[in-house]
């Protein structure tokens, strides 16, 4: 069961990524974004900070994938919350 929520959430996930991508114009980047957001710091949150929270997603400190950075509301788990921070930033720089 446990699972199968972690597969929809991924599917979510998934399905947020491509909206943002298809729904935000790519622009030239000459300053950096520095919310938590910006998981990787390059000072744009991208697909490339999706991808560090989703390699996290569903841990939780001392879990193997733990990655505090992708703990973006800092609430303790990695989880659809921290996703849909990201997905809301996504294309800022
Ligand atoms: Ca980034
Ligand atoms: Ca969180």
């Amino acid at each position: 069961m446990r699972r199968r929520i972690l597969y929809l959430q991924l599917s979510l996930l998934i399905a947020l990524a491509a909206i943002s991508i298809t729904s935000q114009p790519v622009k030239a980047c000459h300053s950096g974004y520095e919310g938590p957001e910006d998981v990787n710091g390059d000072g744009v949150v991208d697909i490339k900070d999706l991808v560090i929270v989703a390699a996290a997603f569903g841990s939780y400190p001392g879990h193997d994938r733990w990655n505090p950075k992708a703990d973006i509301n800092e609430d303790g788990e990695v989880n659809i919350s921290d996703v849909v921070a990201v997905c809301l930033k996504f294309g800022a720089h």
